[in-house]
């Protein structure tokens, strides 16, 4: 018998990508997005990729791109090299035994070693998860021009197009007053039946938000998303409590002990799960299995990942027995290039589930060259 392939490099990449239009949301006005591309070696000749993005430097949240790729380099990647590639939750305990937080270095890294390993065993990665219970995710779009006027346009012709039918409204960076009549034309111009929910991104102190959820009640939100900061989670429990308009866990929601403990205070009805919060597919898959437990709802949400980091998303959320408030992985949408072969593929309101095996994203290595940070090219591409 062969012995099993080891990890033989992990190479973590810098990747700036202009934005095809501004992305505003309550702390950061988003120009391009910067990918963190992982491509991890083994001793069979298989490369597996991943990817990590978070949204505006710090602005997110308490990990840089920079500092994704300084945990690879430094700290993840020499504890990797010469093991057994083929024993994944081997290779992630060793992490975790010496590596405290850092959830997007070690989710880029998991997603780089499944693909590697569904391209060895010619399976999809879904497949090395227990399996795709859907073919195809729902897959909203945010609206964060910061204009309604040109919203509402973009909504209609994505309707039309039949890309997308539900909307997410990006609030909490104006007065109140200013974010309520910003939803109502919204409203207005796509009409009742749109399905419209609305991501705080925790810019509201309770009593904002206890006024703030009442006008979007009455306006017809579907959903509520992160209204109170993070950490707040009694706040977040009062509001649930006393709204029917379901409320959302995001960034107080990272892992499964996260969404146990939300669950256990009853502070959410549905969590917005993010791989690269969670630490990967697998802790992905663990929260999901404790949100289901407790009868929370869950939504593939997104740090708007490109193409890699989607995908890598789409099979665990394909993954879920159930997802009742379907995905907003239109992150490659956003982006005016790509670094992949052929990009994801999105119609009909949703996103087609590669069926190859691995993730079934193929780096184009010339587009990586051209966009890499570290090429001097980079600071002409996405400027202006
Ligand atoms: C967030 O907080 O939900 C998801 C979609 C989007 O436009 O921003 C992200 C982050
Ligand atoms: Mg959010």
């Amino acid at each position: 018998m062969n012995p099993s392939p080891t990890i033989q490099s992990i190479e973590s990449v810098l990747v700036d990508l202009p934005t095809i239009r501004a992305h505003k949301l309550a702390m950061t006005t988003m120009m391009r997005q910067t990918l963190v591309i992982v491509r991890l070696v083994c001793s069979d000749g298989i490369t597996g990729v991943g990817e990590a993005t978070t949204i505006g430097g710090l602005a997110y949240g308490d990990q840089s791109p920079e500092s994704i790729k300084g945990a690879i380099d430094t700290y993840v990647a020499p504890l990797l090299i010469g093991q057994d590639a083929t024993r994944i939750n081997v290779a992630l305990k060793r992490v975790s035994a010496s590596v405290q937080g850092n959830s997007f270095a070690k989710s880029a890294v998991e997603i780089a070693l499944l693909d590697a390993q569904g391209l060895r065993l010619g399976l999809p990665v879904h497949a090395l998860l227990g399996g795709a219970v859907r073919d195809a995710l729902p897959v909203l779009w945010t609206l964060a021009s910061g204009d309604a006027a040109r919203d509402v346009q973009e909504a209609l012709s994505l309707i039309e197009a039949r890309r997308h039918n539900v909307f997410k409204l990006k609030i909490g960076s104006h007065p109140l007053a200013e974010d309520i009549a910003h939803v109502e034309a919204i409203r207005r111009g796509l009409g009742d039946d749109v399905l419209l929910t609305v991501d705080v991104n925790q810019a509201w102190d309770e009593t904002t938000a206890v006024r703030g959820i009442a006008a979007l009640e009455a306006i017809g939100v579907g959903l509520i998303e992160q209204p109170v900061a993070r950490r707040n989670r009694r706040a977040l429990r009062r509001l649930s409590a006393r709204f029917d308009v379901p409320i959302m866990a995001d960034e107080a929601v990272h892992d499964a002990i996260d969404a146990f403990d939300l669950a256990a205070e009853a502070a959410a009805d549905v969590y917005a799960l993010k791989i690269s919060q969670a630490g990967g597919l697998w802790p992905t898959l663990r929260a999901a299995a404790v949100a289901d437990a407790a009868g929370v709802g869950i939504y593939g949400g997104t740090l708007l990942e490109g193409s890699i980091g989607s995908i890598a998303a789409a099979h665990v959320f394909a993954a879920c027995p159930t997802l009742a408030w379907g995905t907003e992985l239109f992150g490659p949408l956003l982006l005016k290039d790509d670094i992949v072969v052929q990009r994801p593929d999105f119609r009909d309101f949703e996103l087609q589930l590669p069926q190859v095996p691995g993730l079934g994203v193929q780096l184009d290595l010339d587009k990586l060259d051209f966009y890499r940070r570290d090429r001097s090219s980079q600071s002409v591409a996405v400027t202006g």
